[in-house]
């Protein structure tokens, strides 16, 4: 198999998109290049001095790992000076973060989670960064939290990165879901999946039991009746996979499909959700609607919604199509129950 590397995909979207600037390839491949770096850090555990609690909270009053703020030190760092950006935000901060005067200003917006699932990192279970792509409503706009305020439909690219037994990076540019592995000797990722598809129908779903006795009725009768196996009004056995790291379960839903879920419920109804809107479920959102699937907060479509503020919260149902409809539908009748 030919050994194409993320620069010559990029090069070679870039010339069948007829995209005349490199801004967008540039961005790209400076977010794998840091995220290279957080692989790096993130793979020395303990011997790296970086594991534990970093002594702070995040804006979301959440106890933030030492690789939490490296991660985010680290993205910050690799895209302030190349001139592709007019802002960046992250979970981690709570305002945007500006291009400092030195350096050039360009029309794109990045937004990310920085380390996503980050309280497994102390138990070495698989972790990732989210990020997400939007483009200023005129370039070199002075930045404003209303210039990120757009539809998760606004997105011209998004993609995480899973620090597992190998770091992928998983990308959609609009035209499709594409794999690449990171291949350390070289420090280059490899195109090793195109065209990620994720099969209409599943026998696999992903929520936190713990929360059901908090859950609303329509999600409470479709858990039920997933539980009940091929004698309930499923037919068929399902098998239940929970990571609590939304990076891996989505990425397992790639690969294979299911469905994931943290719906709304009464612990977190006050917030909206669990779940950050603008760079947790728009880019994944955004990246399984492109591998056929479909993202739902349960009642709407994902992309549709019209963000109110940086760190939104809201509730998702995603993965294969049938089972996101089938939710959705529940939450129909339940609402006119
Ligand atoms: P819980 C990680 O903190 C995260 O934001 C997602 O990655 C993950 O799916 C979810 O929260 C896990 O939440 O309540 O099961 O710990």
């Amino acid at each position: 198999m030919r050994r194409i590397t993320l620069t010559r995909f990029l090069i070679e979207a870039q010339r069948q998109q007829g995209a005349q600037n490199s801004d967008l390839r540039l961005l790209i491949e400076v977010v794998a290049r840091a995220c290279k770096a957080i692989s790096v850090a993130i793979g020395k555990g303990s011997l790296g001095g970086v594991l534990g609690d970093a002594g702070s909270d995040n804006v979301q009053g959440e106890a933030q790992k030492k690789l939490d703020v490296l991660s985010n030190e680290i993205l910050l760092e690799a895209n302030e000076w190349g001139g592709h950006l007019a802002g960046m935000a992250s979970e981690e901060m709570e305002l945007p973060h500006a291009i400092p005067t030195e350096y050039p200003k360009g029309e794109y917006l990045l937004l990310f989670d920085p380390l996503d699932g980050s309280s497994n990192i102390d138990v070495n279970i698989s972790v990732g960064t989210i990020f997400s792509v939007l483009k200023c409503a005129n370039a070199g706009c002075d930045l404003h939290d209303h210039d990120f305020m757009q539809k998760g439909t606004q997105q011209v690219a998004a993609g995480y990165t899973v620090y597992g037994p190998s770091t992928l990076l998983v990308l959609t540019l609009g035209n499709g879901v594409h794999c690449f592995t990171l291949d350390r000797e070289l420090g280059s990722f490899v195109l090793t999946k195109e065209n990620l598809s994720i099969p209409e129908d599943t026998r696999e779903f992903a929520i936190n039991m713990s929360n059901q006795r908090f859950w609303e009725k329509p999600v409470q009768r479709y858990v039920d009746e997933l539980l009940q196996g091929k004698e309930g009004p499923r037919g068929k056995d399902f098998n239940m996979r929970w990571v609590a790291s939304m990076v891996a379960d989505v990425h397992r839903i790639l690969t294979r499909g299911g469905l994931f879920m943290y719906p709304l419920d009464s612990k977190t109804v006050a917030q909206g959700g669990k779940l950050r809107l603008m760079y947790e479920a728009n880019p994944m959102a955004f990246i399984v609607e492109q591998a056929g699937g479909a993202a739902t907060t349960g009642r709407e479509r994902i992309l549709d919604l019209q963000p109110t503020g940086l760190h939104q919260r809201v509730p998702v149902v995603l993965g294969s199509k049938n089972e996101v409809e089938r939710v959705t539908r529940y939450h129909l009748e339940g609402s006119q129950g």
